[in-house]
């Protein structure tokens, strides 16, 4: 006749298990205690006297919980000791990073413009004078060139170098534009997105390293009309809300005649706010008709074609769609904040 009282059981159970070392035995116990010992105290439960049933089936319970947990912890170790692997087991669902938004808002830029035939093209961010100023019609002494507002590259014996030769960070995606117009000859459409460069100092709408998108469209015949067309059916496809926009007359070196591109403010809804600058407005890009010495550095007619270019603020675009005030926080890194997109 088998023990039948839970207690004693769970202390030989114990004393028996520290006496052996390997899993396999230990692993034996809680088996032969499950099937044996405790089916034992359970089959004779029906036969004690009711006042010990409710002390019996308490300790009965606690001394199955006991081995069921010895047993779960003994196989645990054995899979440790012998590096055994459950591969029915689910796996370990991986933390999924998401797009930055910036990124995104250029991805649907690009997505809208090659709709409307335009091809997506880079060009370099360290940049030299020449296609950054120079090719743009962009004089000697104009303030962009200034250090206050451009990055250039210390190079040795710079004073002696050409155009060509001194290096920056480009403050413009407009750098692109010649260097396109030499290899590829009109008709052309065109957008340029990417990083751009510039010494000034932040607040809610500026930033020193910010992304730009550039368009160019060069042709026989080609408009201000055919400006105001693309780029309204872009920001229509872009915000698909009743955004408005004005056209500011502007002054650009490489455009003329030039104007600056403001969107009305979806944040305070032209109330007036930090984001805008209390003026229910925001800027958002810079156009015109390509100047004719900027087709002359790319050595295109300008008889016989004209063009219009377009630059933009990607970064501006995610604010407004996305009623962001402050353009710093697309670079904090805090997930917080790119994890709502
Ligand atoms: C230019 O950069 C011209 N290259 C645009 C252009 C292209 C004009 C082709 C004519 C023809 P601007 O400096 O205004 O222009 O900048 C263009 C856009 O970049 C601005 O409208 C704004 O949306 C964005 N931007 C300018 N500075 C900053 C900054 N510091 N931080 C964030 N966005 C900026």
């Amino acid at each position: 006749m088998k023990e039948q009282d839970p207690k004693l059981i769970k202390k030989r159970f114990l004393k028996e298990l520290k006496d052996v070392k390997t899993s396999e035995e230990k692993k034996k116990i809680c088996k032969k205690y499950l099937e044996e010992d405790l089916s034992s105290v359970f089959s004779s439960f029906k036969n004690l006297p009711a006042a010990e049933k409710a002390r019996v089936g308490r300790g009965a319970n606690e001394l199955k919980q006991l081995l069921l947990t010895k047993m779960e912890m003994v196989k645990e170790t054995e899979k440790e000791e012998t590096g055994w692997l459950d591969v029915t087991l689910p796996g370990k669902e991986p933390i999924l990073g998401n797009i930055h938004p910036l990124t995104q808002m250029q991805k649907k830029c690009e997505d809208i413009f090659s709709k409307m035939g335009f091809v997506t093209i880079e060009g370099p961010e360290l940049e030299n004078e020449w296609y950054n100023f120079d090719a743009l019609n962009v004089k000697e002494d104009h303030p962009a060139r200034e250090m206050q507002d451009t990055l250039f590259v210390k190079q040795k014996g710079r004073e002696g170098l050409t155009s060509k030769e001194k290096l920056l960070m480009r403050t413009q995606t407009s750098a692109v534009q010649v260097r396109y117009m030499e290899k590829n000859k009109p008709p052309l459409r065109v957008i340029v997105p990417g990083r751009v460069f510039r010494n000034e100092a932040t607040d809610n709408s500026h930033e020193i390293n910010f992304y730009q998108l550039e368009g160019l469209m060069v042709g026989e015949d080609v408009s201000v009309a055919n400006f105001k067309a693309i780029i309204g059916s872009f920001f229509q496809n872009l915000f698909a809300t009743d955004v408005e926009i004005r056209l500011r007359p502007s002054y650009f070196p490489f455009t003329e005649p030039s104007f600056e591109v403001d969107v009305s403010c979806s944040i305070c809804k032209k109330k007036g706010c930090s984001a805008c600058q209390r003026t229910g407005w925001i800027e958002v890009m810079g156009a015109g008709m390509v100047h004719p010495n900027v087709l002359q550095s790319a050595k295109i007619d300008t008889s016989k074609f004209t063009g219009f270019a377009f630059g933009g603020g990607v970064d501006r675009l995610a604010m407004i769609k996305h009623e962001i005030n402050d353009i710093r926080l697309f670079y904090g890194g805090d997930l917080r904040f790119l994890k709502q997109f």
